[in-house]
């Protein structure tokens, strides 16, 4: 039989074995059992997709070529080893051409294929709403978070916001939920982030929406995305921030619009109006200002 058609017949069952387990997988088997994903429901953002794409179809080529280079180590240690009554070195080879030539050439194609992927799935995520529905302030500080949802006016004194306290665990470790800073939601519509620190450096992330993102003094980041599943998600911070970095936890609540405007409504109730984001900064002493009296060191 010719080697081409004898290949047709290897090639059909296999893609016919590889559909057949693949329609029979669930969305979290698919998705390589990442947080985020549900069977019965949508993913956790917009994004939440193609970062997983990203990370499974990276592990599906790169065990291909981990099992293609072990089966290879392995068959050429069997089919090579030292017989009885075999002395001396073995035959020495080298400058083989082509093999030389086949293992630059396609590590060299894995490394841009995936510079490629990387590159365009960060430009998409990377990219912010030129008008968002909802803009919130996330300042990190040591060691918790204060979430502001920004106002429409100039001078943000619209803006409403919580403060939040470093998780409070009880004797045994456990962590009173209900304590945690919160920040809330709504679902389906274009949210940016705006991320901030108010002393050293932090890191926003939410697990489930497998992103996060560093806060630095002086320098501002945001993160666009829509949150597309009501729930509940854990946060924290994933920057080593000092002696409580493991208390820095939040809650994410996404909600119905209207669930929404009520909690924003019930923020402004209590008074916690106004803008928030420089007033609790720790440090003064980044360029153009000058640290505040007493903050010297060594001073009492
Ligand atoms: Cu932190």
């Amino acid at each position: 039989m010719p080697s081409k058609r004898r290949l047709r017949w290897v090639a059909l069952p296999l893609g016919v074995v590889t559909a057949v387990a693949l329609a029979g997988c669930t969305t979290t088997e698919l998705n390589g059992y990442l947080p985020g994903f549900v069977d019965d429901g949508p993913a956790a953002t917009n994004q939440t997709e193609r970062v997983s794409s990203l990370w499974v179809n990276s592990w599906i080529v790169l065990l291909a070529v981990g099992v293609i280079t072990w089966g290879l180590m392995a068959w050429a240690a069997i089919a090579y080893r030292r017989r009885k009554g075999q002395t001396g070195l073995p035959v020495q080879m080298r400058y083989n051409m082509p093999i030389e030539i086949f293992y630059t050439i396609v590590p060299l194609i894995l490394v841009l294929g995936m510079f490629f992927f990387t590159a365009r799935d960060q430009a998409a995520i990377e990219a912010k709403w030129d008008d968002p529905d909802v803009e919130i302030t996330a300042i990190a500080k040591q060691w918790a978070w204060d979430f502001q949802y920004d106002g429409d006016e100039d001078d943000n004194s619209d803006a409403v916001w919580t403060m939040g306290i470093q998780a409070q665990p009880d004797a045994e470790g456990n962590i009173d939920q209900e304590q945690l800073p919160t920040l809330v939601l709504p679902v389906d519509k274009k949210v940016t982030i705006d991320l901030q620190s108010r002393d050293v450096i932090h890191s926003f992330w939410i697990i489930d929406f497998l992103y996060k993102k560093d806060m630095y003094i002086g320098k501002d980041n945001s993160w666009s995305f829509i949150p597309t599943r009501v729930g509940e998600y854990a946060g924290k911070c994933a920057e080593l921030c000092g002696e409580y970095h493991s208390m820095m936890l939040f809650n994410v609540k996404v909600v119905e619009q209207d669930e929404y405007d009520a909690y924003l409504e019930s923020l402004k109730e209590e008074g916690n109006t106004g803008d928030i984001t420089d007033a609790y900064d720790r440090l003064g002493n980044y360029p153009g200002t000058t640290a505040p009296a007493g903050t010297e060191e060594g001073e009492e």
